[in-house]
């Protein structure tokens, strides 16, 4: 949604919005479902398209067989009629070019995989998303507590390297002065940090508020000053997702009211005035040095 808004593609795609919970079992089943109206869930919306329950019933239309996960997003073309494709990484890089010939010039000509930064995106990706956008959930659903302890080191390792990189890079974006699908990714994860994967993923050696200034900074300034980010946060729809459908992670489904606030207001615009922070344990700084 985040990347429509960008590229100027919300006339293009009707959007219809899950409720956050309840959700599936270690399977997905029968996971994601729509509210009856739209006055259920705050935010949620039925499914405009076919009217269904579930998210389910979307991928088996596409196809009976289907074996896998019923995930979002998930986008769906009235032309063919069907499903064409529910990874956010491969939608997110499609929608770059796939309808640049029906925009206008200010929009077919953004991109957030510059040519000229490609190499560099692609290399920051890598760790990125394994140590960091997925490194949450390797700690946050460990069932024990060696898998949780060797995973939520890279976790910091990575927020730690991030923070110096948006520093030398001189902001306001992690790659200097052009917004890149590195802080559309980045920004996903961020954005639910404080507010949901200290406390019910147990990454809790440091905050984002507390111990990394540079990235906070860089945070605000996405969600208060750069149209399209706030736009498309739901913390709501954040903190109930998580916290009211991991039954095994919080049985009691109480979903924490903090922090607050949500996300904090006052952003510098000269990021060398801030100082750079990070997380010292050793187990991490020595993550980080390897990255
Ligand atoms: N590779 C997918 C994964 C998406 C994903 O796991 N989405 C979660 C919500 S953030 C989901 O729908 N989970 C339900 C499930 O896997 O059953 C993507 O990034 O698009």
């Amino acid at each position: 949604m985040l990347a429509c808004q960008l590229k100027g593609l919300t006339d293009f795609f009707d959007v219809s919005i899950v409720k956050p919970y309840p959700k599936g079992d270690d399977k997905g089943w029968p996971g994601w479902r729509f509210p009856k109206t739209d006055n259920e869930y705050p935010g949620a919306t039925v499914d405009k398209l076919f009217g269904s329950e579930y998210l389910h019933e979307v991928h088996f239309k596409a196809d009976k067989e289907y074996k896998g996960r019923y995930s979002v997003p998930a986008l769906w073309d009235t032309k063919t009629n069907t499903m064409v494709n529910n990874e956010s990484a491969e939608l997110l890089r499609s929608l770059q070019t796939s309808f640049n010939h029906e925009l206008p010039p200010e929009f077919a000509n953004v991109t957030l995989y510059p040519e000229h930064l490609r190499t560099k995106i692609d290399e920051v990706t890598e760790w990125m998303q394994r140590d960091l956008n997925t490194g949450v959930y390797k700690a946050g659903f460990a069932l024990d507590q060696e898998t949780y302890d060797k995973n939520v080191i890279p976790v910091f390792g990575a927020l730690n390297k991030l923070e110096k990189m948006v520093s030398q890079n001189g902001g306001p974006y992690v790659l200097g002065k052009e917004l890149t699908e590195l802080d559309v990714r980045l920004y996903a994860t961020l954005i639910r940090f404080d507010t949901v994967y200290v406390q019910h993923f147990k990454c809790n050696l440091g905050t984002i508020r507390h111990d990394y200034p540079v990235l906070n900074n860089w945070l605000k300034n996405l969600y208060w000053n750069v149209k399209g980010f706030k736009e498309t946060t739901n913390f709501k729809h954040i903190k109930e997702n998580y916290t009211k459908s991991h039954a095994d992670i919080n049985p009691h489904a109480i979903t924490p009211v903090g922090p607050f606030p949500d996300i904090e207001e006052g952003v510098e615009q000269d990021i060398s005035k801030l100082k750079v922070g990070s997380v010292k344990m050793p187990e991490v700084l020595e993550y980080e040095s390897k990255l």
